[in-house]
This record gives C-alpha cells, sequence and structure tokens, in this order.
C-alpha cells in the first residue's frame, strides 16, 4: 500500500500540515488496522472473503469494498475521512471529501451477526461523525454529534463497536455539518449478508449510492449551500459515460442496490425487463408485498434493493427518469428556442459571449451541440454507442445482458449484436394517409392533433 498511501498524503498536503503528523504515525504503527486507500475511479473486483463466515460478495459499481482485519473474533475497519479527488469522468476531477481517498467511501460488507469495530480516523479541517444509517444499534453507536456522542475532532480517533443484527443494506455518512459534509461527497454503502449464504442469494449483486454536486464549469470544489439546483447528477460519484456498465449472463438473478443521499428523489428505471423491490433499508420485503415495477422512486434517505432474472439478451438502459438528471454541467442555463430560427445569432452572441451555444432550433440534437468547454468541466450530454450519439450524461448507465457471459465475469462484452430484422430501421416505401379523428376539422400541428394510433397513424400525420 505504500504507493497509495503516497497519493493519499499527496491528496492531503493541505489537510496533514493543519494536523500534524504526530497522531497517524503514532496509531497507524501499533493499534489501528490498515486503512487502504481506494483503488481507482473503476469498479474494483468483489471483495472476496478471506476469513470469518462466507458470504457472496456485492460488486460496488467504480466503488470497492474495504478489507478488514480479525481480531479475537472482531471484525475491525479503519475508515480515514479526508479530502479527496475523485475522476467525476475523464476529463473532470472534483476536489471532494469522503473516506479512505474515494468518494464515496468503500463499501463495507459484513455478515449477520459478527461484532464490528470501525474506527474512524478524522483527517478532515473541521470535526465529523459517522452515523450507520439503518442498523439497529446501542444508542451511544449511532454516530449523531452532540447527541450520542462529541464530535471527532480533526486529528482524533474514535471507536465504534456493535453486533451487525440483521442482515439487509444500509449507508454510513456523518452527522456533523451535514450539510456540508454531504454535499462534499461523504457516504458509504454498508452491506449486511444473511448469515445463511443461501438466503436472499443472487448470481450478481450491485450496490451504488446517487449523487448531487454543484461544480461550476471551470472549478473543482462543489458549491456546499445548492439545495436543488446541482449539475452533476451521479452514480457513485461518476457521470453517464463514464459509469461501468453492468454486466450479467443471461438468465441470471440479479440485485441492484441503490442509496439516494441527494437532496431528492429519483424515479430509476431498467429497460426490457421488470423488476420487484425487495428490499429497503429497513429490510426484505416479504414475497407477497412485492410487486412488479419498471421503475421505483427512491427518496431521499432511502436505500431499494430491486431483483430481476436478466432474460432479455441486449444493452438496456438504466437511468433516473428524471431528465435533468440525465445531464452533465453544461447545458443548466440553456434556453429554449425550438421554433425559433436563429441562424446568424448564436455568431453574434458570440461575439459577446465566447462559448455561448443554443440549443437545437428543430428541439434536438443536444448531443451534438459542440463548444469549447472551459477548463475542468463535461459537456451537458455525450456518449457514442454503435448508432450514434447517445445524448445522456448525468445518472445513466447500460445494463449488458449476454449470453456468452461467463459466470462472474463482469467484463464488458462491447456493444450488443443485434440479431438480424431485430433493429428499428428506416422506411422508405409510401406513407398511409394522413388520419383524421371522423367529424373533427383538422388541426394544426402546433395545436396538438390526437394520433389516432389504432389506424397506425406515426409522427407524419400533418
Ligand atoms: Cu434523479
Amino acid at each position: 500500500m505504500t504507493a497509495s498511501n503516497n497519493s493519499r498524503r499527496n491528496f492531503l498536503a493541505g489537510a496533514t500540515t493543519l494536523l500534524g503528523a504526530g497522531m497517524v504515525s503514532r496509531a497507524g504503527a501499533a493499534s489501528l488496522p490498515e486503512a487502504p486507500v481506494g483503488p481507482s475511479a473503476g469498479t474494483a473486483a468483489p471483495l472476496v472473503p478471506p476469513n470469518g463466515r462466507p458470504y457472496n460478495p456485492v460488486v460496488t459499481l467504480n466503488g470497492w469494498s474495504l478489507p478488514w482485519r480479525m481480531k479475537d473474533g472482531v471484525k475491525e475497519f479503519h475508515l480515514v475521512a479526508e479530502p479527496v479527488v475523485r475522476e467525476v469522468a475523464p476529463g473532470m476531477t472534483a476536489n471532494l471529501w469522503g473516506y479512505n481517498g474515494q468518494s464515496p467511501g468503500p463499501t463495507i460488507e459484513v455478515v449477520e451477526g459478527d461484532r464490528v469495530r470501525i474506527f474512524v480516523t478524522n483527517k478532515l479541517p473541521e470535526h465529523t461523525s459517522v452515523h450507520w444509517h439503518g442498523q439497529i444499534l446501542p444508542n451511544g453507536m449511532d454516530g449523531v454529534s452532540g447527541v450520542t456522542q462529541p464530535s471527532i475532532q480533526p486529528g482524533k480517533t474514535f471507536v465504534y463497536e456493535f453486533v451487525a443484527k440483521h442482515a439487509g443494506t444500509f449507508m454510513y455518512h456523518p452527522h456533523a455539518d451535514e450539510m456540508v459534509q454531504m454535499a462534499m461527497g461523504m457516504m458509504g454503502f454498508w452491506v449486511t449478508h444473511p448469515k445463511d449464504i443461501r438466503r436472499h442469494a443472487v448470481d450478481r449483486d450491485f450496490v451504488f449510492l446517487l449523487g448531487a454536486y454543484d461544480i461550476e464549469p471551470g472549478s473543482y470544489t462543489p458549491k456546499v449551500n445548492t439545495m436543488l439546483d446541482f449539475n452533476l447528477w451521479t452514480m457513485n460519484s461518476r457521470v453517464f459515460p463514464a459509469i461501468d456498465p453492468m454486466v450479467v449472463r443471461q438468465g441470471d438473478r440479479v440485485r441492484i442496490r441503490a442509496g439516494n443521499l441527494t437532496m431528492t428523489n429519483h424515479p430509476i428505471h431498467l429497460h426490457g425487463h421488470t423488476f420487484e423491490v425487495t428490499g429497503t433499508d429497513g429490510g426484505w420485503v416479504k414475497p407477497s408485498a412485492r410487486w412488479p415495477e419498471v421503475t421505483t422512486d427512491i427518496g431521499v434517505g432511502q436505500m431499494r434493493a430491486i431483483e430481476f432474472v436478466a432474460d432479455n439478451p441486449g444493452d438496456w438502459a438504466f437511468h433516473c427518469h428524471k431528465s435533468h438528471h440525465t445531464m452533465n454541467a453544461m447545458g443548466h442555463d440553456v434556453p429554449t428556442l425550438i421554433g425559433v430560427d436563429h441562424r446568424g445569432v448564436a455568431e453574434k452572441i458570440n461575439d459577446l459571449v465566447p462559448g455561448y451555444m443554443v440549443m437545437g432550433d428543430k428541439g434536438g440534437s443536444m448531443g451534438s451541440m459542440r463548444m469549447a468547454l472551459p477548463e475542468n468541466t463535461l459537456p451537458m450530454m455525450t456518449g457514442t454507442g454503435q448508432y450514434g450519439e447517445i445524448e445522456m450524461g448525468g445518472m445513466f448507465t447500460l445494463v449488458k445482458v449476454r449470453e456468452g457471459q461467463a459466470r462472474g465475469d463482469y467484463r464488458d462484452p462491447g456493444h450488443y449484436r443485434h440479431p438480424t430484422g431485430s433493429v428499428a430501421y428506416e422506411w422508405t416505401g409510401d406513407l398511409p394517409p394522413a388520419p383524421q379523428a371522423p367529424g373533427m376539422p383538422a388541426l394544426a400541428p402546433a395545436q396538438g392533433k390526437p394520433v389516432d394510433v389504432k389506424r397506425g397513424g406515426g409522427h407524419e400525420h400533418h
């Protein structure tokens, strides 16, 4: 871990000076478990448990799970709260706060009934605490600054210890200066696996946290007092097209667990399959209480685990259904110019406002807007698929279902190869006459004349 410790020191040049090195080196040597640093912004391989009771590990999308050490039957983890540099996507990094070199922090995986001891070292320039969202534990371990404990001052290490009583999916985050610390990316996932490895078993189990940041183009640090108008909507502090696809084998039973610690709800939508919500941060949903969905709303402070059988091969979109949440930074101030002939206008405005761009006057083509971007920001939408521009950003990725994928193989298989004749195609023959509702005068298209679907009316009705 020498290299990663070096990189932590680099991240931390400022904060370390502030704290002094005394505490860290004194504690690091003897009693504290190692505090590994997140490997990269990619998706790490599942952490196969080296000791303790067996479980089926999860895959943290663009993240990783935190190794532990066993000491006298207790699972010991070491979280270091600290400033980190997160690559949100190639071309943009953010100065965030997180844990162990990454934001979100690493996923913690334990088994139901495990006694868990978590050392939390504070390398932030201000006090913090860690709340174990959803866990049933003794009040004094709940991590609410001022209520259940004094806050952890810079340079100090606190210990939390409790039994992970219930199998389920939880989150962790500060309960100290929360508005700032959560806006800066301090959060992580916690999975307590069932002690019977066969219970709730699935073939692939993905986890991630939904996030939101307000980072002005050209800058690196989130504005922490933004309440709603964020410009980066993330899955594990990444935006599309830099969010890894969820790769599954056809026929796999798949679970996706997503937690929401942003300031608004996210209706998460999966294409090509129906799923059931099988778990919340309150526990597992009884089978008799489940119903089929293709979208589930994840409210603020909620986790939802969805499950489906991946029986439909293809590259299936998986995204937040709020369309503003599938856009990146550049584009939140673009005026609507649909129906406006702006030929020549953009050039004139450009003389006054360099870098100005206009949204297409035909309503679309947002993905093909091109402009010189300021330093350290991302185009509003991007990504190119096998058929062209994807026009997505933010909380969007793909679930790739493949017949040929091996068990446990998470490598990106590339674009889906559609069977011949199974892709929507351009019609070049004669069009049927425009249908009209009986007895109704023809309306101008702008007034929204309804299309008669029974007679097969399409877009070419005027
Ligand atoms: Cu959303």
